[in-house]
């Protein structure tokens, strides 16, 4: 009797053993779809519906947990000439493919540009409508270039930034540019002047917003700036490979040392006027050393004019691996490893 009462007794504990195991095997299903999450965790991450507005936090970028954060993605060239290649389905193909969560609109202001013809707002008010659709940020920048000193349209700039803040005071999405590259003499204290009227402006209709101001001499003179008395302002470095090298970035060292947060917010793998070859082993060298310190970029240009710095062939406009030019191909690995 004893004995039958010992087999009875294994045979449930070979029978529950069993039974535990048979659970356990759903346990490998539920593991498959861990990744997954993990991985979309990784992507939302890189947005604005999860970063919500950016502050500059000592010289870094944060994101509104104070978590750090980069900005990375490229440039238009100027949306009066190129404005038809910057369609929803090429902002995509850079979120999606490029990795990038950030796009430049580059409203010139003279050269037939916002000065010249105001109607080119709409361009980027429609631009600005689809970038929050696809959840990347949106750079809108007054780019000043032949107009060499900001002050020259001060009144037209708040007009424009009064506009366009309040249009989107609450979209973390939106950050501003307030000049592109003040050059020809004009002075940080001209900055400074300018940028006194213009801040307030957007500030008013959007105080969280994030602004960007330029630096004397195209946007290289980092070490000159005397911080402006608003929070969440970066200043931008502007380099093109073939003509910057070192000597530039030990302003940026010297611009970091003085607490001055930074943000490359145009950068070309070419020569100064955007033309002239591609410069990789020099480019590579700036991108190594912007990494290291978690500095936000972004590359000129989307175009496909014939020139070094465009990322599409001539005569192409889909931003597909097919018609990425030699600048193309090699930012868009910059951008997937950033
Ligand atoms: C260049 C364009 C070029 C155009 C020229 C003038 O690449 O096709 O003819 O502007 O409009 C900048 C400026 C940016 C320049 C770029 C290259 O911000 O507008 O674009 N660059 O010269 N600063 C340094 C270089």
């Amino acid at each position: 009797m004893k004995k039958y009462l010992k087999l009875f007794l294994l045979l449930l504990i070979f029978v529950s053993v069993i039974g535990c195991t048979s659970n356990k095997d759903d346990t490998p299903k539920k593991k498959e779809t861990k990744p997954k999450q993990e991985e979309k965790v990784v992507e939302k991450n890189n947005y604005p519906s999860y970063n919500g507005f950016l502050k500059v936090d000592g010289t870094k970028l944060v994101n509104e947990k104070g978590e750090e954060f980069i900005l990375k993605g490229v440039s238009s060239h100027g949306i009066q000439w190129f404005g038809n290649l910057y369609t929803k389905d090429n902002l995509k193909l850079l979120k999606e493919d490029w990795n990038t969560n950030v796009f430049r609109i580059a409203m010139y202001t003279k050269e037939g540009g916002y000065i010249d013809d105001s109607s080119v707002k709409e361009k980027v008010i429609s631009l600005i409508d689809n970038l929050i659709d696809l959840d990347m940020y949106v750079i809108v920048d007054w780019h000043i270039l032949s107009d060499n000193n900001p002050t020259m349209y001060t009144n037209e700039s708040k007009e424009f930034f009064n506009e366009i803040s309040s249009k989107y005071k609450d979209k973390p999405n939106v950050i501003y540019e307030i000049c592109n590259e003040p050059n020809g003499g004009t002075t940080f204290d001209d900055i400074t002047t300018y940028a006194n009227e213009v801040i307030p402006v957007i500030r008013n209709n959007s105080p969280k917003s994030l602004i960007i101001v330029g630096t004397p001499t195209w946007s290289q003179d980092v070490d000159k700036v005397n911080k402006l008395g608003f929070d969440n302002i970066l200043y931008s470095l502007h380099f093109y490979s073939g003509t910057h090298t070192e000597y530039l970035r030990d302003k940026v060292r010297t611009a970091l040392s003085n607490n001055i947060p930074i943000i490359v917010s145009e950068f070309g793998v070419s020569d100064a006027s955007g033309n002239g070859g591609v410069f990789l082993d020099e480019t590579d060298k700036w991108i190594s050393f912007l990494k290291e310190n978690k500095i936000s970029i972004i590359s000129w240009s989307l175009a496909n004019k014939n020139e070094s710095s465009a990322i599409l062939k001539e005569s192409t406009s889909i931003v597909n691996d097919d018609n990425l030019t030699e600048a193309g191909k090699y930012l868009k690995e910059v951008f997937k490893n950033y």
